[in-house]
């Protein structure tokens, strides 16, 4: 594989508007700025990870940075490229209500079965608070992990079955917005 062009040809630029929220003259800045730091055109796991460590200095982002990774790699091959990056950013930052839930849903589903179960939950809020350290206050009943989950946890799963459906995960982050602090935390990077 060599080297990628410097600028996105005018069918690259059709496509990508079509998928996204950004207009030409942002997704050729986007692509330059791809293209500096990655010119091979796609982006590993290693040097994602290395993207966060700039921003979580003082705690541990790799756990955290590696699940956004396995969000970002659409095609799970391993690289996220242009298209990939830039659709995930879109959907992030400029992205209805609908498709930051559906983003969030698929942070938290970690084995990508379409359900979210105590365990997947606890190991993404875990790697939050891994990677914030000390940066983060929160408040009395939230000083663990654990105690954070369980309670989005129990409000979320209606049914009291063992699993979170999509349908529950959207209901109740429409009603508290703090579900979503995952995302918003990487809202912040963008
Ligand atoms: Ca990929
Ligand atoms: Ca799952
Ligand atoms: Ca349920």
């Amino acid at each position: 594989m060599g080297k990628s062009q410097s600028k996105l040809t005018p069918e690259q630029l059709s496509d990508l508007q079509k998928h996204t929220y950004f207009d030409k003259r942002e997704l050729q800045q986007w692509y330059q700025g791809f293209i500096m730091d990655c010119p091979e055109g796609r982006l590993d796991k290693k040097n994602f990870g290395k993207i966060y460590t700039q921003f979580f200095p003082f705690g541990d982002p790799g756990e955290f940075a590696s699940y956004v990774f396995d969000v970002f790699d659409e095609n799970k091959n391993g690289y996220i490229d242009f298209k990939e990056f830039i659709c995930a950013l879109s959907a992030t930052s400029r992205g209805t209500l609908e498709e930051k839930l559906r983003w969030a849903f698929q942070l938290y589903d970690i084995n990508k079965d379409g359900l979210i179960t105590y365990q997947e939950m606890l190991q993404i809020v875990q790697a939050i608070y891994k990677m914030t350290g000390q940066m983060l206050k929160l408040p009395e009943n939230e000083e663990t992990p654990e105690k954070r989950v369980e309670k989005i946890f129990r409000s979320m799963n209606k049914d009291k079955d063992s699993k979170i459906t999509y349908s529950e995960f959207v209901e109740c982050s429409k009603q508290d917005p703090t579900v979503m602090d995952a995302l918003s935390l990487y809202d912040g990077l963008v």
